[in-house]
């Protein structure tokens, strides 16, 4: 599984939905805190070359925030870069009656 990387802030509520998704996918995530962290907000700045929060990371995909994070979810790329197997959806014509 590939390795996901969030940076937050404490109150941020972009932040706090970006991790709700990605724990509704049971995905685990390091999260590096940036608040009152030179270092980690000159990280996240360089990665990512924006300076709001969350930026999340897969590997060393750089997804965005929390807008682009459902984005993709949304048209269904998020999974295969989690390295999640794809969702089923069950077939709707499969039992159907012929209408002959
Ligand atoms: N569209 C962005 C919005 C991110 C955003 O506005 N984050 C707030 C905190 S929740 C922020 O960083 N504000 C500080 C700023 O805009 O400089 C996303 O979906 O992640």
């Amino acid at each position: 599984m590939p390795k996901v990387v969030i940076y937050t802030t404490r109150i941020c509520p972009y932040c706090v939905r970006a991790k709700m998704l990605l724990k509704k996918k049971r995905v685990k995530y390091e999260e590096r805190y940036i608040e009152g962290n030179r270092e980690l907000m000159r990280e996240m700045i360089e990665r990512s070359k924006r300076r709001t929060v969350p930026q999340i990371f897969i590997d060393d995909y750089h997804v965005g925030g929390y807008d682009d994070l459902a984005e993709l979810n949304a048209f269904g790329k998020l999974d295969p870069l989690l390295g999640l197997k794809p969702h089923m959806e069950p077939d709707v014509t499969e039992g159907e009656a012929d209408p002959t």
